[in-house]
């Protein structure tokens, strides 16, 4: 019983800690070529004028299309133009 409880406390604990360093536990489920583990790949941010190296700038939003920059990027469409700029995406 101990024993089990022992387990059971350090799984917990092993949960707390993950929450507490989630930077470097998302760093771990990072793609290669994403610098800052901000899920945007680093050649896209570039091509974008987006800083590879800055992991707040996913929640950006240049074109103000109410798209942050994490979403375009899953989608596939251009953070710096709206699509009733032609950017040809619908929110
Ligand atoms: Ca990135
Ligand atoms: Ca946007």
């Amino acid at each position: 019983m101990h024993v089990g409880r022992k387990l059971a406390a350090s799984a917990a604990l092993g949960l707390v800690l993950s929450g507490l360093v989630a930077g470097p536990a998302s760093a771990a489920r990072a793609r290669p070529g994403d610098a800052d583990h901000d899920h945007m790949a680093d050649s896209w941010e570039v091509a974008h004028g987006l800083d590879p190296t800055n992991r707040a700038d996913r929640k950006a939003d240049p074109d103000g299309d109410g798209v942050r920059n994490d979403k375009e990027f899953r989608r596939g469409s251009d953070p710096q133009q709206a699509p009733n700029d032609g950017g040809g995406f619908e929110t």
